[in-house]
């Protein structure tokens, strides 16, 4: 049987090799995946996010359970910007498999990243749909917050947990940096720890004061211990609370739509940049030009307006 076949019979393998298949931009994967577009749309897509040690791995393997409770099919992608050693399974990863069944209801992968930000997003986006086209319910994708990566990740996401800990320090710095706007419910990991009540209580008084851009729905700030899954239940909940009324004021759909819109925006944009810049590279006469404004005939300003005239009109 082709794999393609194994694969849409819930072969484990075959999802597998599916996804390092699409992961490496094989030959023949964007015909795959038009192919896995036409019956995806059902799963589910929850982001964990927040500083390296948070215990996000230890959340996403309590989420699991629970998902599991519910007879939900759980797959997670955990991308790592952090390492590009991992190069595929983090070892953690690999480890905490034991703990689940083998029967296909989960199942992990890791990605490590490969420079630009955006590659990511895109690469963490054709996972899901793979996941979704799989039949599961629930992808958990697990990021570590260090700046662009999580942002973009929100374009891969249906919801967004934003996991913090008592040692993140002063709560306001991490709303600065940037995972405020993208929080849709925050996690505060290591509530057995010192220092937990204060990092609590200073984010549900920002969440208080936050003018909210959708009223609907008020960010809650969950204490969890994930190493005994304290409050995990309760985390599931408040996810699976988000994502009820999101759909309800329709701000899910919306959202989605604005994804969709945002990732043919990137496609086109990296096309036409690859275009012009060979475009360019072929026709352009670098080395005189640069003499003339190292001599000073010349500025880099009107050459860029030169050359943009020019390529952007011819063919
Ligand atoms: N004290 C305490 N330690 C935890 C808790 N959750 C996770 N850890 C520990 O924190 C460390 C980092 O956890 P991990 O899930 O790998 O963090 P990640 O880097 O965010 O994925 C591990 O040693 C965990 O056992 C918790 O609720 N309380
Ligand atoms: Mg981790």
């Amino acid at each position: 049987m082709a794999i393609i076949d194994r694969f849409y019979a819930g072969d484990i393998r075959a999802l597998s090799k599916m996804v390092s298949f699409i992961e490496n931009r094989r030959q023949g994967y964007r015909d795959i995946l038009a192919r896995m577009y036409g019956s995806v749309g059902r799963s589910l897509r929850i982001g964990i996010t927040g500083p390296p040690g948070a215990g996000k791995s230890t959340l996403v393997n309590g989420l699991i359970h629970e998902f599991l409770k519910d007879q939900q099919k759980v797959g997670v992608v955990a991308v790592d910007p952090t390492s590009p050693f991992t190069g595929g399974a983090l070892l953690g990863d690999r480890v905490r498999l034991n703990d689940f069944p083998v029967d296909g209801r989960v199942y992990f992968r890791s990605m490590a990243t490969r420079g630009a930000s955006g590659g990511l997003a895109a690469a963490t986006q054709n996972v899901t749909v793979v996941y979704d086209a799989f039949g599961f319910d629930i992808t958990l994708i697990e990021t570590v917050g260090v700046g662009q990566v999580e942002l973009d990740i929100v374009d891969a996401c249906d919801a967004v947990v934003v996991v913090m800990v008592p040692e993140s320090g002063d709560a306001v710095q991490t709303m600065k940096a940037g995972l405020m706007e993208i929080a849709n419910v925050f996690c505060v990991n290591k509530a057995d720890r010192q220092g937990a009540e204060r990092i609590i209580s200073e984010l549900r008084q920002s969440m208080e004061q936050r003018k909210s851009e959708d009223d609907t729905w008020r960010i809650p700030v969950i204490p969890t211990e994930a190493i005994t899954r304290k409050n995990i239940d309760k985390l599931a909940g408040n996810i699976g609370s988000f994502i009820d009324t999101a759909r309800t004021s329709g701000r899910f759909d919306q959202h989605r739509l604005g994804q969709i819109k945002k990732q043919i925006m990137n496609i086109l944009q990296n096309r036409f940049q690859r275009e012009f810049v060979d475009r360019l590279a072929g026709q352009v006469e670098f080395d005189r030009i640069i003499n003339e404004i190292a001599h000073g005939h010349s500025d880099p300003y009107s050459v860029g307006d030169k050359l943009y005239q020019k390529f952007s009109t011819s063919k």
